[in-house]
């Protein structure tokens, strides 16, 4: 059985959607930030970092406990250990790798860093932010092209849209604003109606 630790921002959710898509045994704990859940003695001895998501899998490798953290290091974990989502063939491999590391850093990190300019600490004029949005924009617009004829990023489902889908579905204002990325918003579509997902975002 795996504990999962997490909240409801884009890095758990990415966290809850991989174990809930590769089907491991799972349970929840949700943390409230506001309130400083990850800030408690216990919580700070799994993660000395104080955030989430954070793992335990009580039958890790080896058959030992393995405490993780990182929401795409859960993901891969997962997707590994599940034998899933992670494409055999070389070539399809390597463009899910690709998209993978083009989720969680450009995409990831430029989602993040708005959050951080819009509502954390707002930068004293609009320039900043819309610096990040069109950029954020620029990123989705490159997913929209790659989406173009497939229906996910690496053709099957893959570690690669589970990285995507939590920024890419917080952000869908962006993406209709600076559309139309109709191959993109599809894949919104197509990803929210499988079971797993909706799973693993509902709380
Ligand atoms: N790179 C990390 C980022 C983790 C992170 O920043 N988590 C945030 C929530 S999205 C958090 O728990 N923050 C705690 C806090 O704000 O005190 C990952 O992908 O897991």
């Amino acid at each position: 059985m795996i504990d999962l630790y997490y909240a409801p921002t884009a890095n758990g959710w990415r966290a809850a959607l991989a174990l809930e898509q590769t089907g491991l045994a799972f349970r929840r704990h949700k943390l409230d930030l506001a309130k400083g859940d990850q800030k408690t003695p216990e919580f700070t001895a799994l993660n000395p970092l104080q955030s989430t998501p954070v793992i335990r899998d009580e039958d890790g490798p080896g058959g030992r406990p393995l405490v993780l953290t990182q929401s795409v290091a859960i993901l891969l974990y997962a997707a590994e250990k599940a034998g899933k989502l992670i494409p055999a063939d070389a070539l399809a491999r390597a463009r899910t790798l690709e998209w993978l590391l083009f989720a969680a850093s450009d995409v990831a990190m430029t989602s993040g860093t708005l959050f951080q300019l819009t509502l954390v600490k707002p930068a004293p004029g609009p320039e900043c932010a819309a610096h990040f949005e069109r950029r954020l924009a620029r990123f989705f617009a490159a997913c929209d092209t790659r989406l173009a004829g497939r229906d996910y990023l690496a053709d099957e489902l893959t570690v690669a849209d589970l990285a995507l889908y939590p920024n890419a579905a917080a952000r869908r204002a962006i993406i209709d604003k600076h559309g139309p990325m109709p191959h993109l918003t599809r894949w919104l579509e197509r990803m929210a109606a499988r079971p797993a997902v909706a799973r693993a975002m509902a709380e």
